[in-house]
């Protein structure tokens, strides 16, 4: 008999926008991961409830159906609609990613019981008409106790609310506000089809929460790097902050691949792009073949963290041999066979890694190392002494520097011609009581990212001028000291002053001093550096190429710069193995005589190699053959005696 007047095309509308959000859900393959996996489920819930209730009013609205399939179709409209809020507590969690604090706590069963208590009043309805039945005309009725369905969409739509409120810091403000917003939308729609059932607007209130939710929170592009699939960098910072801040348990592994500016420069834009994404395919698949739940990060170029959580931690082992192998075997990149170097570490934190602070310093110091060799744990590392000195590095510097606790080394340089000592490298040292001496390549690197280095420098310079303005110098007769010049202090637009600074302040002549610099610096082409080494060079103080055969030798740039000596690197002289080498030797040899630029060999530690270079026509001989670098004190005693023989 009876006609509701029901109105679907509200609902209709709802289907359309929930279809559409699977779609992207799927299409963006955002189905991976907690959250996403909860996302996805709450859309196709949604889904379901559209779908029930259009059906259970299509039936409702035709005359003569079953009242078991009415009853039955209503049932299920109603128990999956109010999976809806609960679901949505449960997806919250997840985002604020707090899952191990609800578990530990152990009140997830509490927050359960209003959701059981529907389902249960609803299972039951048939016999107890308490949430609805059919009235004497087979009208669907409310029954008496309606009313809970929407207390417990309000007691789940408050959790919410408050949860998101705890946590706010974890999720950030504009996610907070669209998750909190859907309380007051909820309520309306609730509102409205309480007191006009004929206007089924509830569903589709729903769908344009699902759709501000997918706009808003679940946006992939912000978080998700579209090379690898993988997660972003401020993902990772941004999610591992929260694990600090909510003590939860993770293990990381960290891939490194130390190697990774070489091959960029060889692959170029493309190639390398196509070689991560071959990468993130294989981590992909391990992933898969140790079946783990891991969220992998694209961190850097070359560079990956895994994030494991419980209960994956006894995977990490196998999943980190995977990943080693994956890191060390060949691979097909632009028809090229690249050979990755990478460090692979397992750390766990908070036990390992106590804060965010230490996890920077872990990934970003350390790891640069090359420990490529075995697969490398957090625990080991620490062990290590380098690692002891690179994350204290920082106070290290910054305390040598403020009590000057530098010493300058000073390395005899011999001229051939004039069967003397005629100059010295100065070289630095660093002696500390914890640590004894450090090497300069462990804390030279770390000071010119740190800027430190032009302290340093400045330090090492002044201490050259000083021993040059001392009456143990004048009494060597040395020519000059070499002090080595980093890219970052090339690059200082202040750099001219300070020197003409110090050279005035000790009564220091320009041509006492020339200025090391590298390959490296002359591949920078800022006009900074041009500018820099030809103003000092017009003061008066010469130049010389520290390094060469090493780094990226530009002709060019060597054929721009005012230099007057090259250094001919040792890694380049021991040639005895290498006919080739030896032709690269010579002809450079050759080459920089007829550009008139004088040569010091470095590194010469035999009298054969001494009397190849002589043979060879070089000017300058540098090496362990004659001495190491040695302390001023013993540096003044043994050039005294020398060039007195
Ligand atoms: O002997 P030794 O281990 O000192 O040298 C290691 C490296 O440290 C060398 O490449 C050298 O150029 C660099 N180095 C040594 N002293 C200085 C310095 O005073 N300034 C800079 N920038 N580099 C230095
Ligand atoms: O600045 P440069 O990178 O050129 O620094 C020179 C480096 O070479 C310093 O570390 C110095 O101690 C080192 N060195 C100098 N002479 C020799 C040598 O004969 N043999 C070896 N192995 N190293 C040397
Ligand atoms: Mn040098």
């Amino acid at each position: 008999m009876l006609v509701t007047g029901k109105n679907l095309y509200f609902d209709y509308c709802a289907l359309i926008v929930m279809t559409l959000i699977i779609l992207s859900i799927l299409l963006k393959r955002m189905t991976r991961g907690r959250t996403n996996r909860y996302f996805l489920l709450l859309a196709v819930v949604v889904f379901f409830s559209v779908v029930y209730d259009i059906c259970s009013i299509i039936l409702d609205n035709r005359y003569g159906e079953s009242t078991d399939l009415r009853y039955l179709t209503h049932m299920c409209y109603l128990i999956i609609r109010n999976l809806t809020a609960p679901l949505l507590a449960v997806y919250t969690i997840c985002l604020t990613d707090t899952w191990h604090i609800i578990r530990r706590k152990g009140k997830l069963f509490l927050s359960a019981l209003p959701l059981i208590a529907i389902i249960i009043a609803v299972l039951s309805t048939p016999f107890t008409h308490a949430i609805f039945y059919f009235d004497n005309h087979n009208v669907y009725t409310r029954g008496p106790l309606f009313f809970i369905l929407y207390v417990s969409a309000i007691f789940y739509l408050f959790y919410i609310i408050l949860y998101a409120t705890a946590y706010i810091k974890n999720i950030g403000m504009q996610k907070y506000f669209a998750i909190v917003s859907i309380f007051p939308m909820q309520v309306v729609a609730m509102t409205v089809q309480y007191y006009y059932p004929n206007i089924l607007i509830e569903m589709f209130l729903t769908s344009i929460c699902a759709l501000l939710v997918l706009f808003i929170v679940q946006r992939p592009e912000a978080s998700i790097d579209l090379t690898t699939g993988f997660l972003k960098a401020s993902t990772f910072n941004s999610d591992m902050k929260n694990v600090f801040a909510n003590k939860k348990p993770v293990t990381i592994i960290f891939i490194t691949t130390t190697n990774f500016d070489i091959i960029r420069d060889l692959l170029a834009y493309t190639g390398t792009s196509k070689l991560i994404k071959v990468l993130a395919s294989r981590i992909n698949k391990i992933n898969m073949i140790v079946d783990t739940e891991a969220d992998v990060y694209n961190y850097e170029s070359g560079k990956f963290r895994v994030v494991f959580e419980e209960p994956d931690f006894d995977k990490v082992e196998i999943f980190a041999k995977e990943l080693k192998k994956l890191f060390s075997s060949n691979i097909k990149a632009s028809s090229l066979d690249i050979t990755l170097r990478a460090n692979v570490c397992i750390a766990k934190c908070p036990d390992d890694i106590k804060n965010f602070d230490s996890l920077v310093v872990f990934s970003n110091e350390f790891l640069k190392l090359d420990f490529h060799k075995e697969i490398l744990t957090a625990q080991n590392l620490f062990k290590n002494s380098d690692y002891k000195i690179l994350s204290k590095m920082e106070k290290i510097l910054t305390d040598a520097i403020k009590n000057r606790s530098f010493e300058v080394y000073y390395q005899p340089i011999y001229s051939i011609k004039q069967k003397k000592f005629i100059s010295a490298e100065a070289l630095i040292r660093l002696n500390t009581e914890e640590f004894g001496f450090i090497r300069p390549d462990l804390f030279i690197p770390y000071a010119e990212e740190s800027g430190l280095i032009n302290s340093i420098g400045s330090i090492v310079l002044e201490d050259v001028c000083k021993f040059i303005s001392s009456e143990d110098f004048k009494s060597l007769n040395l020519e000059y000291i070499e002090v080595n010049l980093s890219v970052i202090q090339c690059m200082n637009i202040d750099l001219v002053p300070l020197v003409s600074g110090l050279l005035n302040k000790y009564n220091v002549r320009p041509d006492q001093i020339n200025l090391e610099v590298t390959e490296t610096a002359t591949a920078y082409s800022q006009q900074i550096i041009h500018k820099n080494i030809s103003d000092l060079n017009a003061m008066g103080i010469s130049f010389s190429l520290d390094d060469f055969g090493t780094g990226y030798s530009n002709m060019i740039r060597i054929a721009e710069l005012p230099l007057s000596i090259i250094k001919i690197d040792k890694s380049m002289i021991n040639t005895e193995n290498n006919p080739d080498l030896e032709v690269i030797l010579t002809q450079s040899i050759k080459m920089i005589k007829d550009m008139n630029l004088e040569i010091v060999v470095e590194g010469v530690e035999t009298e054969s190699l001494l009397g190849k270079f002589i043979g060879l026509g070089c000017e300058y001989i540098q090496g362990y053959f004659f001495s190491k670098p040695l302390p001023r004190k013993d540096f003044v005693k043994f050039i005294m005696e020398s060039n007195e023989k």
